[in-house]
Formats: structure tokens, C-alpha cells, sequence
């Protein structure tokens, strides 16, 4: 694969595909699912129009583009695998985007240069609950936190903590509470829980999960503690969803609005260059820290057939704008 990038800055190829998620331009819809696993992302491509199991069937571990009139799908070289194709005639993308907060980095910084006009992004994801939520169970986030290992007390010892605490950031109020409805909507005859909380994400499934591993030095004893104190109603750890809420607060747009907001109405200027992204999260609930239990893996299917349809009616009802100026998807 030998390819010629523009710039060291923001390396695109001569078709204008990114370096890492490698979409181009008419590749990806404004509205996104963002999850870790493949095989999530190809059962949420499933409640698509039109598409079979069988357009989902790829045996090839990729780098590989299927382009069909009513589905696209485009495996990067670094395993991030994009699906559009439309939800009730909107266009939708699905981006599996494997694990952790560079991977989100790379997935929200370059699948936004390659769509126009304001977003809406949902996480769907897995993570582990520190309060007494049975697994199976279902987090909203309300807002996420960040818990990163605080590599300086592990270096010089001066460092008062081993692990950092940010504040927390909330993801898109609206779009929270769409997802909220339809997932209470969706699971209403069954025998699950829905809970709104805040998620704090971690820079390592072990350490800064306050899971124990003997082979290593982590300081975490304290952790669950520390976090508790700080986030009260801290629900759920993972690894992502403070990057996508994170993010989509800084998008340019988004701070510019907030400026806009403030003006009196004499003063407001129009938004140009609309590049807002709406971001929510919800996870199912895999792993209870506090009795030490984990889902079995058979139920995971069942748990995301329930909640893929909530997740995308959440994402195709958000308004969005001025959707004349959203693009197309091709093929669509
Ligand atoms: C760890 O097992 C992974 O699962 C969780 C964590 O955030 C991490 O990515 O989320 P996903 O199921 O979305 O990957």
C-alpha cells in the first residue's frame, strides 16, 4: 500500500482519505454511531435499509471498500471500519473505532474533516459499573470525567496523587435525553435497568480502573475512593466517552455559538461554517466492580438488538439544522 499524503500537518491522500480512518469526502454521514467492537458495528449496520447479513459478510481482515447502491463500507489500514448507508431514508454511519481515547481522537478529528455541517455523534459502547447496578443493565451519560495515570508519581514520588481526576464535561442535553426516551421506549417490556449517570473515562482498562495486577506498580488501592469523593454520581467507567464529549465542546463552532448566544440580538452574526457536533454515549453494563461479576458474553447480542433501534431513531430525530446543507451520502 503506497500512498502520497499532502501534508505532515493533517496528512490526506490525493482523493482527500485521511491518513488513519481513511473516509473521504461523501463517505460518512452527519449523523454517526461510534462504537469499539466490529461485530457491533456490523449488527447496527444490519438495521440499515435494505442491507442483508449477507452485504455484511467480509471474510477479508481488510484493508478493503465494498461500494454498493445502498451501502458503503471501507476497512482502514488501522482497522477503523466505516458503514453508511441510511436509517428510515437519513443517511447514517456506523465507525468502529477499536479501544481508547487516541483511537476517538483519531476517529472524531478525521471523520469530521470529511463531513459538512453540524454532527451528531453517539458512542455505544461497554463498561463497568462502581456502583450495585446489575450487569445487563444500561448507562446514559450524563456527563464524562477523566482518569489518567499521573505519570509523575510513579517517576519522582513528589506527586501527591497516582491518579488525576478532571472535572466533568456533558455531552449534547437534547440528544441525552432522546436517547434516554427511546431507550426506556424500547426495553419497557423488558427486565432491564436504565440509569442516567456520569461516566468517567480512564486511560487504561487495569490501572486506572483500580483493577488489580500483581506484575505491576499502580498505587490504585485508593482509587474507587478518590473518584467517589469527586463524582458522586460516577456510575460507569470505560475508555472513550470523555474524548468524544471532550471534543465536541472544543469544536470550533460550538465555542463560537456559546459566544453568539450571549450577544443581544442586534449583535449576532450567522454561523458560516457550521462544524457543531451533538455527542451522547450510552454503554451497556459489562462489568459489576462492586461483587465482581461479568455478563456472559451470550447476552450481549440480545442486549444490543434492544437498544440499536433506540440509538438510531435517537440520532436520525436530533435536529440538526439547516439539513439542506447536509451532504448526501453517495449512492443513497
Ligand atoms: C475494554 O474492554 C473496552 O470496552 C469498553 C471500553 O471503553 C474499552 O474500549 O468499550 P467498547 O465496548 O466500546 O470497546
Amino acid at each position: 500500500y503506497s500512498h502520497i499524503y499532502s501534508s505532515a500537518n493533517f496528512p490526506l491522500e490525493d482523493n482527500g482519505r485521511t491518513y488513519h480512518v481513511s473516509t473521504k469526502p461523501g463517505e460518512v454521514a452527519n449523523r454517526v454511531v461510534t462504537v469499539g467492537d466490529h461485530y457491533r458495528a456490523f449488527q447496527i449496520a444490519e438495521f440499515f435499509d435494505n442491507v442483508t447479513k449477507e452485504d455484511l459478510d467480509v471474510q477479508d481482515p481488510g484493508p478493503y471498500e465494498i461500494k454498493k447502491p445502498h451501502l458503503f463500507m471501507y476497512m482502514s489500514k488501522r482497522k477503523f471500519l466505516t458503514i453508511t448507508g441510511t436509517y428510515q431514508g437519513v443517511p447514517v454511519s456506523v465507525v468502529a473505532i477499536c479501544m481508547g481515547l487516541p483511537m476517538m481522537d483519531f476517529f472524531i478529528r478525521e471523520t469530521r474533516h470529511v463531513v459538512k455541517g453540524p454532527m451528531a455523534i453517539i458512542r455505544f459502547g461497554s463498561c463497568g459499573t462502581i456502583k450495585d447496578i446489575e450487569t445487563g443493565s444500561i448507562a446514559v451519560a450524563t456527563g464524562a470525567f477523566m482518569v489518567s495515570r499521573n505519570y509523575n508519581y510513579f517517576i519522582n514520588k513528589n506527586e501527591e496523587s497516582p491518579y488525576l481526576i478532571s472535572d466533568a464535561c456533558s455531552g449534547d442535553k437534547e440528544l441525552q435525553e432522546l436517547l434516554y426516551k427511546n431507550l426506556k421506549k424500547e426495553c419497557k417490556n423488558e427486565n432491564i435497568k436504565i440509569i442516567k449517570g456520569l461516566n468517567g473515562s480512564a486511560d487504561s482498562f487495569y490501572s486506572s480502573q483500580a483493577r488489580h495486577d500483581n506484575n505491576f506498580i499502580d498505587c490504585n488501592d485508593q482509587l474507587f475512593d478518590d473518584i467517589r469523593k469527586k463524582h458522586p454520581n460516577c456510575i460507569t467507567l470505560e475508555m472513550e466517552t470523555f474524548g468524544l464529549f471532550h471534543l465536541a465542546k472544543c469544536s470550533s463552532s460550538t465555542y463560537h455559538k456559546k459566544e453568539e448566544e450571549e450577544k443581544p440580538a442586534s449583535k449576532k452574526v450567522k454561523l458560516s461554517n457550521n462544524n457543531e457536533i451533538k455527542a451522547a454515549a450510552t454503554t451497556m453494563i459489562f462489568a459489576n466492580r462492586v461483587n465482581n461479576t461479568f455478563i456472559s458474553t451470550e447476552k450481549v447480542p440480545i442486549l444490543q438488538d434492544k437498544m440499536i433501534k433506540s440509538i438510531l431513531d435517537s440520532l436520525i430525530q436530533i435536529n440538526l439544522g439547516d439539513e439542506k446543507n447536509l451532504q448526501p451520502v453517495e449512492g443513497s
